[in-house]
């Protein structure tokens, strides 16, 4: 009998674009599916552009009309893969369409918009997905359980760092991510958003309130020609308004007690990628950077006084989630595969009909913090995240 397929319409083409794309791709060779996906259409706007991604990547047909792809008969799952402000009524439309929906982070532009779009998937009964994919980053899903296990004891802090240093330069295009109406916020929902949800998602605990800072360095910039990828762009000798956040910064209690400091910038010289979050509780502690994925430090108080310090897990071996369905013990895994993960995940749980997280409601909780940080940073106070509710 033929296996049972979930017919894919990817939209958006660009740097998210690839990486689910590579993601359809390599799932089914790495991991025994009950279901497997099936790379049914590519939509993106140019069309030699989508046409030579979908002969590359293996998509069987194009659009380059969103609606159309979304509308199609032959579609199961729409995964939305375009600048943020276009989320929305994509999902909207996905669930009228009674399309599962696979959506890139951040969910929306805002509270408001989240909460509309959750609601819409709810009402149409059709399943919702999200990539926050430093959660299936094996070293990330290993200090999650960890946790669990109650291995830290009663959590006293978490320390978040999301550094990056791609705009320094004050000649660096005007790209979408800074511009409001296209992105929502800056480094913040970029990248905040990703601490946010690790927070949660390492910790099992909420956000209560929180205390923001915002600020924009560099306050105008060449207006960017686009050149398919976020991160790039050709610039223009004309200069446009920057009108997002190049750095946000906040302080936040947790439902468990716990006090938070977090800390997202495009300014930290010589940080590419550096996504880093420490937990400290009252058994033990656990430290994760991105730039060095495949391993977790954890202090543990349990461990004989005269052994104490923390050691390096080399989270390669397959009793570390995900890794029975990759390398060797001690062959690493990349970027990449925490997409291939969270799609495994979502085949999984397709066929199983059971629960999935990231979700719209783990992207409506983070954009309750999303917001209520710029509420604080605005407002200057202390702002309680039922007052986002
Ligand atoms: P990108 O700029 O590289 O690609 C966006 C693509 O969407 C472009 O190819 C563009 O032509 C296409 N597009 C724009 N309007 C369209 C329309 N009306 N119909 C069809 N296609 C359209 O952007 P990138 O970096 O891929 O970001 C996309 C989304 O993914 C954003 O929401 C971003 O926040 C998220 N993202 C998530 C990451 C993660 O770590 N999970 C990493 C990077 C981005
Ligand atoms: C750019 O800041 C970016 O690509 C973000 O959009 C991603 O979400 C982050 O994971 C890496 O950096």
């Amino acid at each position: 009998m033929a296996k049972k397929t979930l017919r894919v319409a990817l939209i958006g083409g660009g740097f998210m674009g690839k990486t689910h794309s590579n993601a359809y791709l390599k799932v089914a060779k790495f991991f025994k599916l009950p279901i497997e996906p099936e790379m049914t259409c590519v939509c993106d706007v140019s069309e030699p552009e989508v046409q030579a991604m979908a002969r590359r990547w293996g998509w069987q047909t194009i659009e380059t009309d969103w609606r159309r792809a979304v509308a199609r008969p032959d579609i199961d799952l729409v995964d939305i893969c375009t600048p943020n402000f276009l989320h929305r009524e994509m999902v909207l439309a996905a669930a009228a369409a009674g399309k599962m929906i696979y959506c890139e982070k951040p969910l929306a532009m805002n509270v408001a918009e989240a909460r509309e779009m959750l609601a819409a998937a709810r009402k149409a009964r059709v399943r919702h997905f999200m990539t926050f994919n430093y959660r299936r980053c094996p070293a990330v899903a290993l200090a999650r359980q960890i946790v669990e296990e109650g291995r830290l004891g009663r959590l006293y802090h978490v320390r978040a760092c999301y550094l990056q240093d791609w705009i320094m330069d004050p000649e660096f295009p005007l790209v979408w991510r800074l511009k409001k109406e296209v992105s929502g916020s800056g480094a913040h929902g970029d990248i905040n958003a990703h601490s946010i949800d690790l927070a949660r998602y390492i910790t099992g605990e909420e956000f209560v309130e929180v205390s923001g800072l915002v600020e924009t360095f560099i306050k105008e910039r060449p207006l960017g020609q686009m050149t398919g990828q976020g991160l790039q762009a050709a610039r223009s000798r004309k200069k446009g308004r920057v009108t997002v956040d190049d750095a946000a910064l906040f302080l936040a209690r947790m439902t468990g007690g716990a006090l938070a400091s977090f800390m997202a910038t495009r300014f930290a010289a010589g940080r590419r990628n550096h996504n880093s979050i420490e937990i400290y509780g009252s058994k033990g502690s656990l430290l994760f950077d991105f730039e060095r994925m495949n391993e977790l430090e954890f202090y543990s108080a349990d461990d004989p006084a005269h052994l104490q310090g923390f050691r390096k897990i080399l989270a390669t071996d397959p009793p570390h989630p995900y890794m029975d369905a990759w390398w060797p013990g001690g062959h690493g895994v990349g970027y990449e595969h925490g997409f291939i993960n969270n799609l495994a995940d979502i085949c999984r749980a397709v066929a199983a009909k059971s629960e999935f997280h990231p979700d719209f409601e783990d992207g409506l909780r983070c954009q309750e913090v999303l917001d209520a940080v710029i509420t604080s940073a605005k407002e200057r106070r202390w702002v309680k995240i039922s007052e986002m509710k």
